[in-house]
């Protein structure tokens, strides 16, 4: 037969597929169409790929279908770390943000594994049968090409036909990246995600001034007065917020082998403004998607980071908004400047400073993981925090509860969790660790005078554990088993406003990052009426208890809505969809009208 090598190639690039959608992404199917389709979906891309070696002749063609089966193993690997990391496959978007690679570099050591080197096996082999065996030389063929693409495009439509069988509308319809690996597979998403982000950038050039009305009507008709009591109680105070690295709620008044994990929190909360509902909504760009959130009160993007495929955006940032009342605005974070392309867009936001890597003493003995450890981060602070010029507004970024979680054996407090994940047995004691540095800052800023002069506001930027750990997860949380219930519960991060001298209070109001800008503008006594924002005051006696994640999923005082499936909160249980539908529509327009500022860069119509 002429074209057995090309057709060894093809199989073995397909099993080789499908063997990672099942071991590696850990992809289930719930019915056997779904199996099939797993099964079916690498076949088209695989024709294709390795397909383009029917442009060459000879020897070139067959090194050909070695070097592009090698280049499509090289696609899934990236993947694969890219999914050991995130729990999600790659993006375009991320692809690019090259500068962070540099810097992840000791958690890739961490994601690749020996048996990672199983991947190589039909290269070899491949590499055996192209110089042991006497592969026969073909010229190229037009009439083959012809027939190659013929059979990629009638597999692709066969495979896109059982697909919407399956999911109707799944190219059209918003998404989640694991369905549509599912459905057209890993290739072909690729090729799809391409669409999608050049798509995004076109709305930029076809975005008109009057696109921003409906943003504005919606703003309008979504307004929430603040509560009297709260509005302008911090004016002229500083703003000190502290983004906790990787913090979710449950760690909260939970203990290992007897041990708080968070004495700290736990006592501070007791002390504070304290929201138990408050999730995050951040997606694949994590620290930079919360920083976006709570500065400007739009969502990140749904894919890649907001922070590198929107930076030259116009925006209406708090950090730019209180400086115009006085406030001296800073970052302090000790990490490379261009890290999230923090640099760039901190521009945009108007700061008046970014205290990086550069502004702190880092060397080996005060370094862990990613970098500088927080207990040294928080003491270097306080000297930055006491050269500004009052009041200031000053946000620090913690670090060292970060994946892979590595710790000293001297700064660990507690004791890891004893289950099949590392990662999340090493997650408590940095979370702890992290708990012990906060504890610190507020001694020192006591004994500074920093205290008194001003308000503070902890959060969670992200989820640490993500679902990929979520049979150790149901050991640490009692379950049997967690159910997408479970996993939007634990979107949960903690979240309390610290100001000196006021009763603590609890507030159950669900709410996320979304709303953090107009609550503290209100804190500070600035009317929101005119800003465009998608959240609403935490304070507000008027405000939805409602929160939408950036997958689409929501939490409403009753139900939780995620992955197409409705719960009831009282039970735990999955409910008549029906009961989550009057929230679709907000949920909806939140997240896209959102969006479209954001893609149209509609705040440059918006003065
Ligand atoms: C990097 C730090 C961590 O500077 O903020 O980023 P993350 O990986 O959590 O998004
Ligand atoms: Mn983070």
């Amino acid at each position: 037969m002429r074209s057995r090598f090309f057709l060894i190639a093809v199989f073995f690039l397909c099993v080789k597929t499908y063997v990672l959608y099942k071991f590696g992404f850990r992809i289930q199917s719930e019915n056997p169409l779904q199996e099939v389709l797993l099964l079916m979906n690498p076949i088209s891309s695989a024709v294709l790929l390795i397909g383009l070696s029917l442009f060459f002749s000879g020897k070139v063609r067959n090194i050909m279908v070695v070097v592009l089966s090698t280049v499509g193993t090289c696609i899934l690997y990236f993947n694969l770390l890219y999914f050991r990391f995130f729990n999600d496959f790659l993006t375009w978007p991320v692809l690019f943000q090259t500068s962070n690679a540099q810097d992840i570099q000791g958690s890739i050591v961490e994601l690749v594994r020996w048996a990672d080197l199983i991947l190589l096996i039909d290269i070899l082999v491949l590499l055996y049968i192209l110089f042991k065996k006497a592969v026969p030389l073909h010229l190229r063929s037009n009439r083959e090409v012809v027939a190659m693409l013929a059979i990629t495009a009638l597999l692709f439509s066969l495979n896109v036909s059982v697909a919407q069988l399956e999911r109707p509308q799944l190219l059209t319809r918003a998404f989640d990246r694991e369905m549509l690996v599912k459905n057209i597979g890993i290739m072909n998403y690729h090729v799809y995600d391409i669409y999608v982000q050049s798509h995004s950038k076109a709305q930029r050039v076809f975005a008109e001034s009057s696109d921003i009305d409906e943003v504005i009507r919606y703003r309008n008709e979504n307004y929430k007065e603040p509560d009297a009591d709260m509005f302008g109680i911090a004016e002229g105070k500083n703003v000190i917020l502290i983004s906790m690295e990787s913090i979710q709620s449950f760690v909260l008044n939970e203990t290992i082998d007897g041990e708080e994990i968070t004495p700290f929190l736990n006592q501070l909360k007791e002390d504070s403004y304290y929201f138990d509902e408050f999730y995050h909504q951040t997606a694949q760009g994590k620290t930079s998607d919360s920083e976006f959130l709570v500065a400007n009160s739009l969502f990140g993007r749904e894919s890649g980071s907001v922070f590198f495929t929107h930076a030259g955006n116009e925006y209406n940032s708090l950090p730019e908004i209180v400086n115009e009342q006085g406030y001296y605005s800073t970052v302090m974070h000790a990490n490379n400047k261009s890290f999230w392309n923090r640099d760039m867009m901190y521009l945009q936001f108007g700061y008046d400073k970014f205290f990086d890597i550069a502004s702190y003493t880092v060397n080996e003995e005060n370094s862990i993981g990613w970098g500088l450890k927080d207990v040294d981060f928080f003491e270097q602070s306080i000297d930055l925090l006491k050269s500004q010029p009052e009041p200031y507004y000053t946000k620090l970024i913690t670090l060292t509860n970060h994946f892979p979680f590595e710790l000293g054996e001297e700064d660990k407090m507690i004791n890891e969790f004893d289950s099949n994940s590392g990662t999340l047995n090493r997650y408590f004691p940095t979370v702890r660790y992290m708990d012990y540095a906060l504890e610190q800052f507020f001694e020192r800023a006591k004994e500074e005078g920093i205290y008194d002069e001003s308000i503070f506001i902890l959060y969670g930027d992200h989820y640490g554990i993500s679902e990929y750990h979520h049979r150790a997860m149901s050991l640490f949380l009692g379950k049997e088993k967690l159910t997408p219930f479970d996993h939007v519960q634990l979107q949960k991060v903690p979240m309390l406003i610290h100001i000196p001298g006021h009763e603590p209070k609890v507030s159950h109001s669900i709410s996320g990052q979304i709303d953090v800008k107009p609550t503290i503008m209100h804190l500070l006594g600035i009317d929101t009426r005119e800003d465009i924002q998608f959240g609403t005051d935490l304070f507000s006696k008027e405000r939805p208890s409602f929160a939408v994640l950036r997958d689409g999923s929501f939490i409403t005082d009753e139900f939780v809505y995620t992955k197409g499936s409705c719960y009831e909160k009282a039970s735990e249980q999955e409910t008549q969809l029906e009961k989550c539908e009057p929230f679709f529509e907000k949920a909806k327009l939140d997240l896209g009208l959102s969006d479209k500022v954001i893609y149209g860069d509609l705040m440059r119509f918006y003065q």
